[in-house]
């Protein structure tokens, strides 16, 4: 997508903050950090949110999922995280690339 800033960014466009990236996934710290460890997990592949993905998309996001917890602990994130996915205006989505939120360590929104 021409017009993507995340699409940008894994094609080096954007400078990022890369912490992993594999054939499918591009992992970057948030430019906005809302707690000490701040990630991105982003396919490579360009779907705008959740609801625009499709059973074709099904071991892409699964492979996203299992990617997140050796991520995070290669973050130092040894004693969990929190993961979140804002989907569409409604779900405070600002960035129309599926993308995974890592949080965790200090300054966590507080919410449980
Ligand atoms: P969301 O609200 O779920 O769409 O979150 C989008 C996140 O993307 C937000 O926390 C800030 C981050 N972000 C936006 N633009 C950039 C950028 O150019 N670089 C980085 N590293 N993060 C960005």
């Amino acid at each position: 997508m021409d017009d993507c800033i995340f699409c940008k960014i894994i094609a080096g466009e954007i400078p990022s903050s890369r912490v992993y990236e594999d054939e499918l996934i591009y992992v970057f710290k948030d430019i906005n950090p809302k707690a000490s460890v701040h990630l991105l997990v982003i396919p490579k592949q360009h779907i705008a949110r959740l609801d625009h993905a499709t059973q074709e998309h099904a071991s892409l996001i699964a492979h996203m999922m299992l990617s997140l917890p050796k991520i995070a602990e290669s973050q130092g994130l040894d004693n969990g995280f929190r993961t979140i996915i804002n989907t569409g205006p409604g779900g405070g989505q600002e960035v129309d690339h599926l993308h995974i939120h890592i949080l965790g360590g200090a300054k966590m929104p507080g919410f449980n």
